[in-house]
């Protein structure tokens, strides 16, 4: 019976029909989209952290409605999110508890501090860029509420990588310590950005059944290096350098190689040693204590409606 079960649902993958919330699904196949899909919440939650550092500083009303916007997309994201997870079968109060406690990862990415307004650019065009190339594909994966649920965020990205880009590129043609501004924060997000696809594909524990799945499109390797490819001449046009001595076009693959990446740093992070995981982690406990009293508020005021409408 189970053997049976499991040739249909793969099938069903196969022919590229969506798997729906009520639809039998292999325990595995449960379990590991609860995993990415709350992955991906916690990040959109944590990553309104670096950015948030800077919404009562942007330089010009323009930019701080642009941030402040954006920073509240990424909320929005993070609760369609959860929502999709919760379509599996686990509450937002669980899921949210494994954050606080550290059992759910985040992303990587939103360890690293936003010194100065030009990381804001930095973010927007690589950290918005790579999670674009990420999210695109997702928009195909085979369960049904993750899959329409990544169509709205990867436009909403797209503006936010615009934003981005468009940052850095005024401060790339302002002043020389403008450009310098610019020129650090891409030195200092370069490297994080190329991780957030992800270990290599010999280290990728989940990738092989991920696929078989369509969970994943692409493996994190191939995504990488699209992003690489993408991303090089957007930084020429800018007039920044890549910090990577080794990277060079390869015209015979269309390709461009690049250096090693710093799979230590990368391990450290995951583990919780990165330069801000604490802070980050904090402020999200501090959070949920502060907004205790809504939720117990929101849940007396669903009752009381509920008692009104009985008499
Ligand atoms: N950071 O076997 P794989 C955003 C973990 S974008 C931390 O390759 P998988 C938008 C992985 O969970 C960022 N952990 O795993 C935004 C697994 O650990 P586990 C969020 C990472 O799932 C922009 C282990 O390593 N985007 O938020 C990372 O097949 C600007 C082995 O890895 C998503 O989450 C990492 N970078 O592939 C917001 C996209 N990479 O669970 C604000 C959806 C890997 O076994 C501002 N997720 N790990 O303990 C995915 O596409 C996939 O989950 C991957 C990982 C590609 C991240």
């Amino acid at each position: 019976e189970e053997g049976r079960l499991q040739q249909g649902f793969q099938d069903r993958v196969d022919a590229e029909e969506k798997i729906e919330p009520r639809d039998w699904m292999p325990d595995g196949y449960r379990r590991t989209l609860v995993r990415q899909i709350s992955q991906h919440a916690h990040s959109e939650i944590v990553g309104m952290l670096p950015e948030g550092n800077w919404i009562t500083r942007a330089p010009t009303l323009r930019r701080k409605v642009a941030l402040l916007a954006k920073v509240q997309d990424e909320g929005g994201h993070g609760l369609y999110l959860y929502s999709a997870a919760e379509t599996l079968g686990v509450s937002r109060d669980e899921l949210i508890g494994q954050l606080l406690s550290g059992k759910a990862k985040y992303s990587s990415i939103f360890n690293y501090p936003t010194p100065t307004w030009a990381d804001i650019g930095a973010i927007g065009w690589l950290v918005d860029g790579a999670a674009i190339m990420n999210q695109v594909p997702l928009c195909r994966c085979s369960y049904g509420p993750y899959a329409r649920a990544m169509v709205r965020i990867c436009r909403e990205e797209s503006f936010h990588q615009r934003q981005g880009y468009e940052l850095m590129l005024a401060l790339a043609q302002g002043t020389p310590e403008q450009k310098r501004m610019a020129q650090d924060a891409l030195n200092r997000w370069w490297w994080p950005s190329l991780m957030m696809f992800g270990p290599s594909d010999e280290q990728s524990a989940h990738s092989s059944q991920n696929m078989a799945w369509k969970i994943k499109r692409f493996s994190n390797d191939e995504l990488r290096q699209r992003f690489v490819d993408a991303t090089v001449p957007q930084a020429e046009f800018l007039g920044l350098s890549i910090p990577d001595p080794d990277l060079r076009f390869n015209a015979d693959t269309g390709h461009y190689e690049f250096g090693a990446i710093d799979w230590t740093e990368f391990n450290e992070i995951l583990k919780g040693n990165g330069p801000c995981n604490r802070e980050r982690i904090e402020a999200r406990r501090k959070a949920w204590d502060d907004g205790a009293w809504v939720r117990e508020a929101a849940v007396a005021h669903a009752a009381k409606r509920k008692q009104r409408a009985l008499k």
